[in-house]
């Protein structure tokens, strides 16, 4: 006998609405649910296959415990934890507590409470931020940086829904829903139907940009040059809303006057686009009624990310591209708080702090916690300070942190490794613990999380209706099992540690840019809280109560609430602020190093660029049998042309080589990439010590990152993208 359950896919931060059949308490079919009143039944191949991924021969079902001859033995769950513990105790008797450092990353989304503790964790010990490494800053924590620099619009952006021009620019929401929750490719096409005249950015044409009315192929990492050039046809051409730039921005003087050396013909030259299509984007957009620009990974990972997404905030907020008084919010609140919202920002403020500066490289604290990209080093380097436990919650460093020989190297030498993770991952391969969590199917979910990721920038996720969703754990772990949900996991751990967590879940704003301050739950030390009193602690406030969101079990359109957005309060004299003193330096220098961005040679020809595939989400899927059916690894795709130039065929495996490192990779050919450009997924690939396999487990591009040779200044982040290779026959 089987049945069917609505429950919520969590493996990225979409939130699709699923029907689990459930035959002898395991799932056996996911399904989009029909009945949701905006996902329309979607899901993707990641979330279809979440039965043969729980119940995968890969799956670990009791803690693992690293022996003296390198083999792993299950353990019981208390004694994982008691062990851990001792050893974290003993670890910070002698080294001190800032010798403990997590690194939580997206298998944590598995359950909303998750992303948010192992922070909690490491304020509990007293070392929060510098001893917490999130994979934001190996992503886009410019987009935050970006954000407290001009100032955030508290209505938000235009919708994407009804705009008339968007511009996309490092984005591929079809497929990374980055921006989008609900259905992407649906929701860009109808879009497109209903009239926008989409514009993207890509030196690949994907499959956002197979509906674009303009697609323009830079050569990569010139995002900021090329959003200079548009601002400065805008701007130049009189084409911006005067109106909202008086009201409320300072510095349109101070821009104007950074942007004119951007000229169409620089920009064409520096980037190797067309003068025109840079005027016809400028134009397009400026001239339409709505709309936004908006970057992610392939626009931030070259260096130079917080710039352009400051050009980009720059160019809506010039051309007034925000929600206006008696407009509808673009970002309705259900789940978070109940606030009264207006159109008005936020004022600017400076999100890092020289007064405390990071062991290595001077970096300063900032809003996005410690530097991720200088983990290794904090790892490796000796003195005061230096790490030795590593909690990975959820995260893959081992494949994720760029420079993998080196990240493999640290791994290596802690002390203490300890992976909560639900396979034996390439980190869970190197720890001595890995603590088997539960997966998405087995934990209640609901859409808080999703809406508050707004806080951190634009073009996040998140919804553009009133729309929530509760759904309880669909199916038990499987039976025999000895897991524990990462939350619980820290929990425990703390208390072990006779610390006490103190949760923040309703995160209603980022920085100081507060909608409202999370309320926050001492979590109690005479008992564990329920996973559903953590639920009733994140939704704390709510706009609807999560009593009443639970009683819709597909989820709900919230269509009574009033969305409308209030005028500016009196007392508010806060300004966007278009030309912050450290971004129009930093576009002094791209202008005058051409992009101050990497560039091909005759030795490294090729550029490598970041993408996402629609059967993984980062390492996760990996060992899916249902995802791997057509390959396990990743293709090096490059343009036809590179065939000839290389000597090599479709399907050749290839020795792809930088200046820093050396991988194989299976070359495939793509005749919408730009030629010149090497377009390959992350998050594959062998550890260091173990045998390269192409075919198989794919390569690690992050090998062929150099960590320590150009970084972000702010948060550390080394160069991702556009790094120069070359391709050699094996
Ligand atoms: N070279 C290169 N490097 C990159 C990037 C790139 O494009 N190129 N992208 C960067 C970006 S944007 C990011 S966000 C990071 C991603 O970095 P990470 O978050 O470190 O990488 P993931 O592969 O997402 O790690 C997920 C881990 O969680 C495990 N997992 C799966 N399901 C569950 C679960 O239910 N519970 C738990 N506890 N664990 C689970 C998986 O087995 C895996 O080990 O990588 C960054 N690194
Ligand atoms: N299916 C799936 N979904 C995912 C993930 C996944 O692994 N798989 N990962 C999740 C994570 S952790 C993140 S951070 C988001 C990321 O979400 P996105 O940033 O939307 O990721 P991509 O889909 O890789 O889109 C990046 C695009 O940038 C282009 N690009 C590369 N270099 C450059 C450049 O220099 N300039 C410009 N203009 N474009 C460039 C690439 O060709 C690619 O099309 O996706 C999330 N969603
Ligand atoms: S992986 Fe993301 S897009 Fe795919 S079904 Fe799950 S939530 Fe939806
Ligand atoms: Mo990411």
């Amino acid at each position: 006998m089987s049945e069917t359950r609505i429950g919520i896919c969590k493996v990225c931060w979409a939130c699709c609405p699923v029907e689990v059949t459930i035959e002898e308490g395991r799932a056996i079919k996911v399904v989009g649910d029909r009945q949701s009143p905006i996902y329309g039944g979607y899901t993707c191949p990641k979330g279809r296959a979440m039965p043969e991924g729980h119940y995968a021969e890969s799956r670990i079902l009791h803690p693992q415990k690293r022996m003296p001859d390198g083999s792993y033995q299950s353990i019981p769950m208390e004694q994982a934890i008691d062990e851990i513990a001792a050893r974290l105790q003993a670890i910070s008797d002698e080294h001190g507590v800032d010798a403990i450092a997590v690194y939580p990353g997206n298998g944590n989304l598995s359950n909303p409470i998750n992303p948010v503790i192992g922070a909690m964790f490491i304020m509990a010990l007293g070392t929060f931020p510098h001893r917490f490494f999130s994979v934001q800053t190996i992503d886009q924590a410019g987009k935050v940086i970006a954000q407290a620099l001009h100032g955030r619009w508290m209505a938000g952006p235009n919708a994407f829904a009804d705009a008339d021009s968007w511009i996309m620019v490092g984005t591929n929401p079809v497929i990374s829903k980055q921006g989008m929750s609900v259905n992407p490719g649906q929701t860009v096409k109808q879009a497109v139907k209903n009239g926008m005249k989409l514009i993207v950015i890509d030196p690949r044409e994907t499959e956002s940009a197979a509906h674009a009315f303009l697609h323009i192929r830079p050569q990569p990492g010139q995002d900021s040059t090329l959003l200079a050039g548009l601002l400065h046809v805008i701007l130049t051409e009189g084409l911006y809303d005067r109106d909202f730039v008086e009201t409320n921005a300072v510095g349109i003087d101070a821009l104007k006057v950074a942007v004119a050396p951007f000229t169409p013909d620089h920009v064409a030259d520096v980037a190797g686009v067309s003068a025109a299509d840079i005027v016809l984007a400028a134009r397009t957009f400026a001239e339409a009624k709505s709309g936004c620009v908006v970057t992610a990974t392939g626009a931030h990972f070259p260096l130079h990310g917080t710039l352009a997404e400051y050009l980009a905030l720059c160019l809506n907020s010039v051309c007034g591209r925000w929600v206006r008084a008696g407009e509808q919010h673009s970002q309705p609140h259900v789940l978070l708080p109940d606030v009264p919202i207006r159109a008005q920002p936020y004022a600017p403020y400076t999100p890092w702090d020289y007064s405390e500066t990071s062991r290595i490289n001077g970096l300063p604290k900032t809003v996005v916690g410690a530097p991720t990209g200088t983990l290794p080093d904090e790892i490796l380097t000796p003195g005061k300070g230096q790490v030795r436990a590593l909690i990975c919650s959820g995260s893959n460093p081992a494949v994720s942190l760029p420079d993998q020989n080196r990240a493999g190297r640290a791994l290596g030498a802690l002390d203490l490794l300890v992976a909560i993770d639900v396979e034996m991952s390439n980190t869970a391969r190197m720890a001595d613990y890995v603590i088997p969590d539960r997966m998405s199917l087995e934990t209640p979910g609901c859409t808080q999380f999703t809406e508050s990721m707004k806080y951190y920038g634009i073009w996040t996720g998140g919804f553009e209706q009133p729309y929530a969703m509760y759904a309880p754990a669909t199916v038990e772990p499987p039976a025999g099992s000895d897991t524990i949900e990462s939350w619980q996991f820290f929990y425990e751990l703390a208390k072990k540690l006779g610390k006490q967590i103190t949760y923040f879940g309703n995160a209603a704003g980022t920085g100081e840019h507060w909608d409202k301050f999370p309320v926050p739950f001492a979590l109690p030390l005479d008992r564990r809280p329920s996973t559903e009193e953590m639920f009733e602690a994140m939704c704390a406030g709510s706009r609807v109560p999560l009593e009443e969101v639970r009683r819709h079990q597909h989820g709900k359109l919230f269509t009574e609430l009033d969305l409308t957005v209030l005028p500016r309060g009196e007392d508010c004299e806060a300004m966007l602020q278009l030309a912050d003193p450290t971004m129009m330096a930093e576009l002094g220098v791209v202008l005058v190093k051409r992009g101050d961005t990497a560039q091909p040679s005759a030795e490294f020809p090729l550029l490598l660029t970041p993408r996402r595939s629609n059967e993984m989400m980062n390492s996760i899927g990996r060992n899916n049998p249902k995802l791997t059916v057509k390959r396990r690894h990743n293709p090096a795709f490059v343009n036809p042309a590179e065939l000839q130039r290389f000597g090599v065929t479709s399907g050749e495996v290839v020795r792809i080589r930088s200046v820093h490192g050396v991988i194989d990779g299976v070359v495939e050919v793509d005749s919408r990439l730009r030629p010149g450009v090497l377009s390959m997924s992350h998050c594959f690939g062998t550890n260091p010590d173990e045998a390269d396999d192409a075919l198989g487990e794919g390569g690690c591009t992050s090998r062929l990152m150099d960590a320590q040779a150009a970084f972000d200044p702010i948060f550390g982040q080394p160069r991702m993208g556009a790094i120069p290779v070359t391709i050699e026959r094996v």
